[in-house]
């Protein structure tokens, strides 16, 4: 019989490249959505017919009670979140309600439905915020910046306090920033290299940026599911830093986005002081060497291949809206 693998947050970035990547290991998946007045599932769209969606919200406990019930998978992975950092300022508690408390409204279901299932949480590299050393690892201490940080350390300690007050197979992947040609266009990769093809496509001429000096560890998301699924085939359950080791500047995203395509970054990026952020997380770097040498993970994209790969993916994109819009203005 095939494996039951539940996603929360399947129709977001990293939900639409686990759902590919157990469907290609020939598990069953379901996915949970929450209800919107117009249908959100452009990212699932190639998978739609081979996955099973059920509405249920992080917000309310009996959906995801019952959505258990129905379903009882083997492996439950919980990526849904409000993860946008500068929107945790402007909504804290409801950030708090889906970014932390959400983790507690998923363990207590588990804990009543079926306490065998293995659940994933997607914690965040924003725990360290002001890291206390580089890089940082399972056992640097926490420091979050942003409501969204905090929420997500409250995700991951409630994780770990489940698998030992229950002993509950409860994984957290403290996960550093990962990216794609899905990644939503308000992250600041995405944000480059959508406006890197805009640019270069005569759509758009100027770039609105914030702190260019910020550093980031940045990894191809494809690579980061493959971690959450192998952390759930351990004997044991443990935490995770999941990362490449890498770390680049904002500034270097952009001139390597821009200069892929010829252009020079500095004729179109504009600093927008609207952009800082109340407190930032200036440097993260990770160490995944118990990723590495107890789960066998290695990431497969490099740098320079993701900054390439999202603009290319964009390029695409953005092309083919344009043609669109000559064929619809000709007939
Ligand atoms: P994302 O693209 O923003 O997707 C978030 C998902 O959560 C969406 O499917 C969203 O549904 C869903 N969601 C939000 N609130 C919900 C609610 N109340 N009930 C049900 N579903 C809800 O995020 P991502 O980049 O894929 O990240 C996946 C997870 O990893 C998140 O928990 C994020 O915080 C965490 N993480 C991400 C990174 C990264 O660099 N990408 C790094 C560390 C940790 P809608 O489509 O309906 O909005
Ligand atoms: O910002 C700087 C900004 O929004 C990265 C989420 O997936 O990864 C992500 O959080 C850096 C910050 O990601 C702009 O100040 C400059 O220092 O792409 P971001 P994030 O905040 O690191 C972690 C691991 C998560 O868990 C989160 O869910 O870029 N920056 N100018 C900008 N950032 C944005 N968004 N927009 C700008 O214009």
């Amino acid at each position: 019989m095939a494996r039951r693998a539940l996603i929360t947050g399947i129709t977001g970035q990293d939900g639409a490249y686990l759902a590919q990547f157990l469907l290609d290991k020939g598990y069953e998946v379901h996915g949970m959505v929450r209800r919107a007045s117009t249908e959100n599932f452009e990212r699932i769209a190639n998978l739609r017919d081979r996955l099973v969606l059920h509405q249920a919200d992080l917000l309310d406990q009996l959906s995801i009670i019952t959505l258990i019930s129905e379903v009882r998978p083997q492996e439950l992975y919980n990526l849904a979140a409000q993860s946008f950092v500068p929107t945790s300022w402007l909504q804290p508690l409801l950030t708090s309600e889906f970014t932390a408390l959400g983790v507690t409204r998923v363990l207590e279901a588990i804990r009543l439905v079926d306490p065998t299932i293995r659940f994933f949480q997607a914690s965040s590299s924003e725990m360290f915020g002001e890291a206390r050393e580089e890089p940082q690892n399972e056992r640097t201490p926490f420091w979050p910046r942003s409501p969204y940080g905090v929420a997500k350390a409250y995700g991951h300690w409630i994780t770990v306090n489940y698998r030992e007050s229950y002993g509950i197979f409860a994984c957290s992947g403290i996960m550093f920033n990962h990216e794609s040609p899905l990644r939503g266009k308000e992250f600041v990769t995405r944000k480059i290299t959508d406006a890197v093809a805009r640019i270069k496509l005569g759509r758009q001429d100027k770039l609105k940026l914030g702190n260019l000096d910020a550093r980031r560890d940045w990894g191809y998301a494809g690579d980061f599911v493959r971690a959450m699924w192998l952390m759930l085939q351990q004997d044991k359950p443990d935490d995770y830093v999941v990362a490449t080791g890498r770390q680049h500047t904002v500034r270097e995203f952009c001139e390597l986005a821009f200069s892929y395509v010829g252009l020079d970054w500095q004729e179109h990026v504009e600093i927008d002081p609207a952009l800082f952020r109340p407190a930032e997380v200036n440097r993260l770097r990770g160490d995944a060497t118990k990723a590495r040498t107890v789960l066998g993970w290695e990431p497969t994209v490099t740098f320079e291949q993701l900054v390439r790969m999202m603009v290319d993916a964009d390029l695409e994109r953005v092309q083919a809206e344009l043609a669109q819009e000559v064929s619809s203005g000709g007939s």
